[in-house]
């Protein structure tokens, strides 16, 4: 017999070994608050959690603690003897206590998530929460019993190879443990072997992605009693790079999510409630993929995962910046991941590394990490693919990509930079070059703070409505190319990065499609529900946060999975539209108004109203705001330059050109490192060329006069 004691209550927490006398109950993390709240200062240290063990233990058995996640570093020590070290935040380990335990003992461990220069994550876009954020259990075997430490190993592996022709399944069972037999058993057929049997699935039921994810289950049995279980999932995945995603022989493009494992007010101290809501809301928006971003999960999250259908990429924290002391780490990561996670059939892919280039060279050392990050997945697991998330500002010919069977780029486009078209164009001209390689999107995405809105949205105001325009922009250009194996919103829920401090909050990074609360969708989470969510039929009115409105006529959008929309103002039909996804309707305001829209015999109704001044609550940066008005409303000859002319354009005119090159050489060598990565990117350097000088200058955090100075020299240059 096994059992499972979990060990949650009875902790004590503290900075110091000597002082840890805070109550506290798991799953902790010590950054909950401060973690959330901006300024990039959380508590970045070493803490102690104490408590007393009073396991009994009956002769011959066994006994283990399992930690299920502990952030980053942890060392255990039993009655002051230090057991064991575990370097990673994201994975299982166990430890053995058995022959230690005396029946009345002092369990004290110590957990660290201060700077190192060899455990990842060190640089990255999220906050680090440090604390034992999953469960801790106390694990009686049998003195013959499963594999329990190595790697954190579930003892039972199951590799299922599907031939979809003639319906039938090839299943192997591998087991590790130290007894002479075992008796396996998968779909009422048990079998006794050493350690690996096959089974043959007639018929095979398969696990078919959202709509039936069918899952099997193999037990696994010792004579002494032992015992361990598994589910599995027949289910053939590929890639084509013309035609992208495969699930069991048909296309199935994969179009998604990406999910952080925070809440606000929680970290990531979450319980199995929080993830079953998370996974309410990527059901409820139709999505058929998420990517599990950018470290290993909670394995009760890839089992929603398996019961939901959803195909996930999994990945390590490899993540921005190549550490030269980091590759044991890397490798160990990854060995943890796929030993503790190859069961799950929703995960299609492993994800090697993250940005990995924005922050380094691509030399070496960072290929040679890669390539046997590479090797040990296709060692462990020759049934998935492997890839990689890649920053946008990589050469598409950079050697990196031919590492990883098929790839991904993280594109802002839109965003951080450049124009939404650009997006566009990256694509075609990467599939140009290279049509036999696959390419997905890993990443793309616009912060929104749905206090924020505007009737003429643009880049970097931080408005719920440009946002929705920035994924309306990719949602087409995603549908215009099928060729795209898999796309990520970038984010599904808003997170903690501490280190943010911008579009009016702190510690967040809002590009998510839901408030970080979990409280409030935003339109554009509506725009992907209105794209993927084929079961059940809705409408939804954007723009209800944005109440007051200082405008003659104002412009209705309306997100449904309907063909039609019939819109209302004020209790009488305006106007009915067919179409797809999203509609779009324009009525006079005279004062306040009832809108009521409806589809497919749903509806959704707001109230607006005429404002005479524009209200100022409505907007983050009043700067950028002011300086878009300016421009509306000034007169610009375009017969000469101006700053609303490319970066490009200006280049090719002596004078223009050296008048801009003049200024942008005096802000680099204000900014040092960034700008010299910038001037030696051609890349980037491209980019920035099909950027006009106005996007440019307010990126670069230009105040309004400077940007009117340069404007009024331009503008004294004939074209
Ligand atoms: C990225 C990173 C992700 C960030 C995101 C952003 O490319 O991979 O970790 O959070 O950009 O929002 O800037």
């Amino acid at each position: 017999m096994r059992t499972i004691t979990r060990l949650n209550d009875n902790w004590y927490f503290g900075k110091n070994r000597e002082t840890a006398g805070e109550a506290v109950t798991l799953p902790h993390t010590w950054n909950a608050l401060d973690g959330q709240d901006g300024g990039n200062d959380y508590y970045r240290g070493t803490c102690w959690y104490r408590r007393d063990l009073n396991a009994a233990k009956d002769a011959g058995e066994r006994v283990f603690l399992e930690f299920n996640g502990a952030a980053h570093t942890c060392e255990v020590f039993l009655n002051g003897e230090k057991l064991c070290r575990h370097e990673g935040g994201y994975s299982a380990f166990r430890v053995e206590l058995s022959g230690k335990l005396t029946g009345n003992d002092l369990l004290e461990v110590s957990v660290s998530n201060e700077d190192s220069d060899c455990v990842y994550p060190q640089k990255a876009d999220f906050t680090f929460y440090g604390g034992l954020y999953r469960d801790v259990n106390l694990i009686k075997v049998p003195a013959e019993h499963f594999e329990l430490l190595k790697d954190g190993t579930p003892g039972i592996k199951v590799t299922p190879v599907v031939d979809l022709e003639n319906k039938r399944a090839v299943v192997t069972v591998e087991t590790w443990h130290n007894a002479a037999s075992v008796d396996i058993t998968v779909n009422g057929e048990k079998k006794t072997v050493e350690r690996t049997a096959e089974f043959v699935i007639e018929n095979v039921h398969l696990w078919d992605g959202v709509e039936d994810p069918y899952l099997y289950t193999a037990t696994a049995k010792l004579p002494s009693g032992d015992e361990v279980s598994t589910r599995f999932g027949c289910r053939v995945f590929a890639c084509d790079p013309e035609k992208g995603f495969f699930l069991n022989g048909r296309s199935y493009p994969l179009r998604g999510v990406s999910r952080h494992q925070d809440v606000k007010g929680k970290g990531n101290a979450l319980s199995y409630e929080d993830h079953a809501a998370d996974m309410a809301v990527i059901r409820e928006l139709g999505a058929n993929t998420l990517r599990l971003a950018h470290y290993q999960h909670a394995q009760e999250f890839y089992d929603l995962c398996d019961e939901n259908g959803i195909i996930v990429w999994a990945e390590i924290p490899y993540i921005t910046m190549h550490m030269k002391n980091g590759r044991q780490n890397t490798l160990d990561q990854m060995r943890e991941l796929i030993t503790q996670c190859y069961n799950h059939p929703c995960i299609a892919v492993w994800g090697l590394s993250n940005e990995i280039t924005a922050a380094s060279a691509v030399n070496d050392d960072l290929l040679e990490n890669h390539r046997l990050l590479n090797d040990l997945c296709h060692r462990m697991d020759p049934t998935r693919l492997t890839t990689m998330a890649n920053v946008f500002m990589l050469e598409i010919d950079s050697p990196i990509l031919e590492i990883p069977d098929i790839n991904s780029y993280n594109l802002y486009f839109g965003w951080y930079l450049g124009e939404l078209t650009q997006t566009d164009e990256f694509f075609d001209e990467y599939h140009a070059k290279y049509p036999d390689r696959v390419i997905g999107f890993s990443e793309y995405g616009a912060d929104a703070n749905p206090a924020y809105h505007s009737s003429r949205p643009e880049k970097g105001d931080y408005t719920e409505e440009y946002q929705a325009l920035y994924h309306e922009h990719m949602l087409r250009m995603i549908e215009e190319r099928p060729y795209l194996w898999a796309t990520h919103v970038w984010n599904l829920f808003d997170f903690a990065a501490d280190g943010r401090d911008e579009g009016g909050k702190h510690g967040e990074n809002q590009k998510g499609l839901v408030t970080f609360d979990r409280q409030l969708r935003k339109d554009a989470f509506y725009l992907y529900k209105a794209a993927w969510n084929k079961r059940e039929p809705f409408v939804h009115l954007c723009g209800k946060r944005f109440l007051n409105r200082c405008e003659d006529k104002t412009e209705i959008k309306v997100y449904s999975n309907q063909p039609e929309v019939r819109l209302y103002v004020d209790g009488s039909l305006i106007g009915t539209q067919t179409g797809k996804t999203v509609f779009r309707f324009t009525i006079p305001l005279l004062g306040e108004h009832l809108i009521r829209a409806e589809a497919g015999g749903c509806e959704d109704s707001m109230v607006i109203r005429r404002v005479s001044e524009p209200d100022e609550s409505y907007i983050f940066n009043k700067a950028v705001a002011s300086v878009a008005n300016w421009f509306d409303a000034d007169e610009i000859d375009p017969s000469c330059f101006s700053v609303k002319d490319t970066l490009g354009e200006i280049r090719q005119h002596p004078q223009a050109g050296a008048i801009v090159d003049q200024m942008m050489a005096k802000g680099a060598a204000e900014r040092g490192d960034v700008a010299d990565a910038v001037k030696d990117n051609p890349a980037l350097q491209r980019m920035m060329g099909r950027m006009t000088m106005l996007s440019l200058l307010k990126q670069g955090g230009a105040d309004e006069e400077s940007i009117k100075h340069l404007n009024r020299i331009l503008q004294g240059i004939k074209k």
